[in-house]
């Protein structure tokens, strides 16, 4: 029998839109769950008898109720870190420049290279451990650190086993395609034909649920994009898009080609760009992080995916070099004073519309009777209050399958 549990003295935010409350908040509310799901939701006053009586009842003490986070783009899986790259930025030095001369992603591949399985799990643990520490428990894992066989397999086997280890759905992402390793200098084609044969062994393993590539001046080419994806699709995997980045590329356009899950970035698309994804069904992801921490001045055009009906999510991106953040909270409030984005949007970018950059219903995004029984309790009193204060978390608890989460203490 499966454990039935009374959770009171709460207010909701259930993100499923009620009357003129975009919100769907549900004031002095009850949960009731069965095992590892929600049986019932709404005002106390209404709880039906049958659920009236419990095997546990919890005070949750006026907290506000949220579905948890879902963070739909983290390249969370690396060693060493880019400090010092942070400075030559400071004094002068590109994104750019440091990469074409051999920094940038490819030190993180060296020290990704040189450390152990069990040391990249470990780090990529406490990383995540960070993420659920804001409310996050579905999470996206890029490969792209690895850049052989081996080492990609090594990186999305990392991934798995942090999801497993804690509790959390985790996505894994095939990248390979995000930068050329040294031992194929020169002959960047022949390193994307090798990258798609390791993508049938890797998907034989079960180790991919999306293909997505870095398609920029110093990534690679559109055409090579389309071999990647071209492959993804024989395999029947799902695409994503690292796309208009720094440049327009056309990336965003040739991914809806191809209906990709999510185009991401997006600072430098076209207005044709948006007009395919609008029509192909695109989620628009932005990321506030790698805009701020590259002191990048071009605006993602938020008000013409908004006017163009295209699904915008948020994500932390967080990666050694461009968005060193472990904090969702701090990019909901990005989102809203850098990019203009509105306190519900950054809610649902972070919800709804991250679950749809996953290909995860978005319904996942929603807290709803027959849900799972996975929320976050704060001590807030409306989500807004979450956008608004920055650098600071008031995560109450964590519930996954209708127990508190143990694994958050530090
Ligand atoms: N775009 C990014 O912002 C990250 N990857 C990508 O394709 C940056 C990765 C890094 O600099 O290590
Ligand atoms: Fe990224």
């Amino acid at each position: 029998m499966s454990e039935h549990c009374v959770w009171q003295n709460l207010r909701v935010a259930t993100l499923a839109p009620r009357e003129n409350d975009a919100w769907g908040i549900v004031e002095d509310a009850v949960i009731v769950t069965k095992g590892d799901h929600i049986a019932w939701l709404g005002e106390r006053s209404a709880l039906p008898l049958e659920f009236a009586h419990a095997d546990r009842t919890v005070d949750l003490k006026g907290a506000l109720v949220t579905p948890p986070l879902i963070d739909c783009h983290t390249h969370l899986v690396y060693a060493g870190n880019r400090a010092h790259e942070f400075e030559l930025r400071l004094e002068g030095a590109s994104y750019e420049a440091i990469s074409r001369a051999g920094g940038g992603i490819r030190s993180t591949v060296a020290a990704t290279r040189a450390a152990s399985e069990d040391e990249l799990f470990a780090l990529a643990c406490e990383r995540a451990r960070a993420l659920m520490r804001e409310g996050i428990a579905t999470l996206e894992i890029k490969s792209g650190y690895g850049l052989s066989l081996s080492h990609e397999r090594q990186s999305l086997r990392v991934a798995r086993r942090v999801g497993e280890a804690l509790g959390i759905e985790v996505k894994t992402t095939y990248l390979a395609a995000h930068a050329l390793p040294e031992e194929f200098a020169g002959r960047s084609d022949e390193y994307v034909a090798a990258l798609c044969e390791w993508m049938r062994e890797l998907h034989d393993e079960n180790l991919i649920d999306a293909v997505d590539v870095f398609c920029e001046r110093i990534g690679f080419s559109r055409e090579q994009t389309r071999t990647v994806f071209e492959h993804a699709k024989a395999l029947g995997l799902p695409v994503k898009l690292h796309a208009e980045q720094l440049s327009d590329q056309g990336g965003a356009a040739l991914a809806s080609e191809f209906g990709a899950l999510s185009c991401d970035h997006l600072e430098y698309v076209s207005d044709d760009g948006i007009a395919a994804m609008a029509r192909a069904g695109v989620v628009a992801v932005v990321l506030p992080g790698a805009y701020y921490f590259l002191r990048e001045t071009q605006l993602p055009p938020i008000e013409k995916l908004r006017a163009s009906g295209v699904p915008i999510a948020l994500a932390t991106d967080h990666n050694p070099g461009s968005s060193p953040t472990l904090s969702p909270l701090l990019m909901m409030n990005m989102a809203c004073t850098l990019f203009r984005m509105t306190p519900i949007e950054a809610w649902l970018g972070f919800t709804v519309n991250a679950a749809l950059a996953l290909g995860l219903p978005a319904a996942r995004g929603r807290l709803e009777a027959g849900a799972k029984a996975d929320f976050v309790a704060w001590n807030a009193s409306h989500p807004r209050d979450l956008v608004y204060r920055f650098g600071h978390s008031p995560l109450h608890q964590l519930v996954l399958k209708g127990q508190a989460h143990e694994a958050l203490d530090v």
